[in-house]
């Protein structure tokens, strides 16, 4: 690489060593420009899918240190959920722990985050039965949490599928809170709450 020719002179003793000096410095700024690409790589979580054709969020109250879990089964049987984020279909946000790992520094002042929430997008629908439930994954008080749940169809316009509030007051509490069925042309039908546990089939990691 001719980088020096502007500056070119006939080659002596201190010149081989400016090239080494010059290369070695060009190695360090490549390797630097990769590690900040590395850095500066977009988290994917707490990115929702703009072309998201349903949006499932489920919310507990904010700074809530209990860590509430959605899991969604879809018409093919494939479970969405924190250990799963991503299905051909489905995307989940984001495995929000209640306040764990919610504090933000801010112009170096230590904020915590209120929200509690995670949201499941369904980039695209196949017909057949969903299956949405929520699981009560860490418990610190005996007094329930009021866990919201709501199924949003976003297109041509938003409507609502589902809205309910559930109440999970131990670990390992496992709730349908609704289950509905798309039809061949993507319209909601039958929604319902009969329980199904999905947990169950989900191995030694649960719960
Ligand atoms: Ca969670
Ligand atoms: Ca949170």
């Amino acid at each position: 690489m001719r980088i020096r020719s502007r500056f070119y002179r006939p080659a002596t003793g201190s010149d081989a060593f400016t090239d080494l000096l010059f290369n070695a410095l060009l190695g360090f700024a490549f390797m630097f420009f990769v590690a900040f690409m590395l850095m500066a790589k977009p988290d994917q979580t707490g990115k929702i899918d703009s072309k998201a054709e349903f949006i499932i969020t489920v919310s507990w109250p904010d700074f809530h240190p209990d860590d509430i879990d959605v899991l969604v089964e879809d018409p093919r049987g494939q479970v969405l959920w924190f250990e799963n984020k991503d299905t051909e279909v489905m995307h989940l946000d984001r495995d929000d722990r209640g306040s764990f790992h919610d504090q933000l520094i801010i112009d170096g002042q230590k904020i915590s985050n209120p929200i509690n929430q995670e949201t499941v997008s369904l980039r695209a629908w196949v017909p057949g039965e969903y299956v949405v439930n929520v699981l009560h994954y860490k418990a610190n008080y005996k007094e329930p949490v009021p866990v919201t749940v709501k199924i949003e169809k976003l297109n041509p316009e938003i409507s609502l599928v589902y809205y309910g509030v559930h109440e999970l007051n131990r670990i390992g509490m496992e709730v349908t809170a609704a289950r509905f069925v798309l039809d061949n042309s993507g319209q909601p039908k039958s929604v319902n709450s009969l329980q199904k546990s999905l947990l169950s089939r989900l191995g030694p990691k649960a719960g």
